[in-house]
């Protein structure tokens, strides 16, 4: 029975997410921390050092993902890994992603200190990307471990600001062949701790999440050209207006989506409006879409459908449009087994858990194509999440590390 209720772990978790987040920190008391750019590169470095710290053998592989690991004595052995994302979305939280990190270095620290020498080899990652918030590009470092990814899906993606992919990577010192190999072929398992981001654990006063299912989810830009034209003079019918026919087209796809399923969702998160001059009829428009489900029929049924009723919107507005898909994942089922060690602990300490879908992709939803995958959650005050306003009290922290060491030391000791 692990005696895991030193203070100190609790006083750890929180303040290693303060510390952490600090690596990005914006003014209204979010995080943003992109892929490569600077405050990523501080933050890798930072971990790096408390990994030592944890007396943990830090290393990076040739993408930027950094690992803090914990020998086994069982030599051949492959490695269980844990961890999750270090990368952000545009003024985020300061527990999505972190929390996972955090948690593998304070368990493995925790482990080696109270058990000693695991007889499996442990390892915490730092997955350099997940988010997809630089480049239109999503799990770019567990996508490289598990071969999801290749190095031709970046040949041609530039950020916002026009700076090439490949070069930010290499600016930073990775993709230079100057690291480990980033492909891994000796890894058993992956367990990730992570917040909900949704209410569904603090309504129902559950403290812990085993995930079941990772839905899927597909993300387009979708580009309307029409004409500009002055504001005052171009009488109503014969405008080719974009933004008129962008807005018709994102009503008409949130009003689909209530109707298609209670559990499908439907997002326009970004909108770029050309020449964006109140007195110009907008020439062209593009927005994101991302949709999601747990059904990959019923995502592929809504997106042919809901594309052809584009079309049909955009001829009667006399206005082009253009759809890119950059990126379809499809819904994981999460290991059984795996997902049973968490259980079993949970049941027999009596700890209020919830199995449950998970609404938001993770990097387990990449791993768990590859190898057996757990993921695990702890509540999110309010559900509210990619925002600053993020927060899980340091209680639930702890619940979530305490699990977490249990599971590590049942598999690897
Ligand atoms: O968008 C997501 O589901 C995740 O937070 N990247
Ligand atoms: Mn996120
Ligand atoms: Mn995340």
């Amino acid at each position: 029975m692990i005696k895991a209720d030193s203070p100190a772990l609790l006083n750890q978790a929180e303040e290693m997410i303060e510390w952490l987040s600090s690596y990005g920190r914006t003014e209204n008391n979010g995080v943003t921390r992109l892929l490569y750019d600077e405050k990523w590169q501080k933050a890798q470095q930072a971990l790096k050092g408390k990994m030592k710290e944890a007396g943990l053998a830090p290393y990076f592989d040739d993408t930027g993902n950094l690992y803090g690991r914990l020998e086994g004595s069982e030599k051949e052995s492959s490695v269980i890994l844990t961890g999750s994302h270090i990368d952000t979305v545009m003024d985020g939280g300061k527990y999505d992603g972190a929390y996972g990190i955090i948690a593998g270095i304070i368990a493995l620290n925790f482990l080696s200190k109270q058990y000693g020498q695991p007889k499996k080899t442990l390892e915490v990652v730092s997955l350099c990307e997940e988010e997809g918030s630089r480049f239109p590009l999503t799990y770019w470092g567990s996508g490289n471990i598990t071969g999801l990814r290749k190095k031709e899906d970046i040949e041609k993606a530039k950020d916002t600001n026009g700076i090439a992919f490949n070069d930010a990577m290499n600016k930073a010192g990775f993709g230079l062949g100057q690291y480990a190999e980033t492909k891994r072929n000796d890894l058993s398992c992956f367990i990730e701790l992570h917040v909900e981001q949704g209410e569904v654990l603090e309504r129902e006063n559950k403290a812990v999440g085993v995930v079941s299912h990772i839905v899927g989810q597909r993300r387009y830009n979708v580009t309307i050209t029409g004409e500009s034209n002055h504001a005052g003079t171009t009488p109503m019918p014969y405008r080719k207006d974009a933004v008129s026919t962008a807005a018709e087209l994102i009503h008409h796809l949130t009003q689909k989506a209530k109707k298609t399923d209670p559990a499908f969702v439907a997002t326009v998160g970004r909108m770029e409006v050309t020449p964006n001059i109140p007195n110009v009829i907008a020439r062209e428009v593009t927005f994101s879409i991302d949709i999601r489900h747990s059904e990959e029929a019923l995502l592929e049924a809504f997106s042919t459908s809901v594309f052809d009723e584009f079309k049909q919107i955009c001829e009667q507005h006399q206005t082009k449009i253009h759809i890119e898909n950059w990126m379809k994942e499809q819904p994981v089922k999460m290991c059984e087994k795996l997902s049973a060690i968490s259980t079993a602990i949970l049941e027999k300490e009596n700890i209020p858990y919830k199995v449950m879908t998970s609404g938001a992709g993770h990097d387990s939803q990449v791993f768990g194509q590859y190898l057996p995958t757990s993921l695990l959650f702890v509540p999110s005050h309010k559900g509210i999440s990619h925002s600053p306003f993020e927060h899980t009290e340091a209680a639930d922290l702890e619940k979530g590390i305490l699990l977490l060491i249990k599971v590590l030391h049942n598999l690897a000791y």
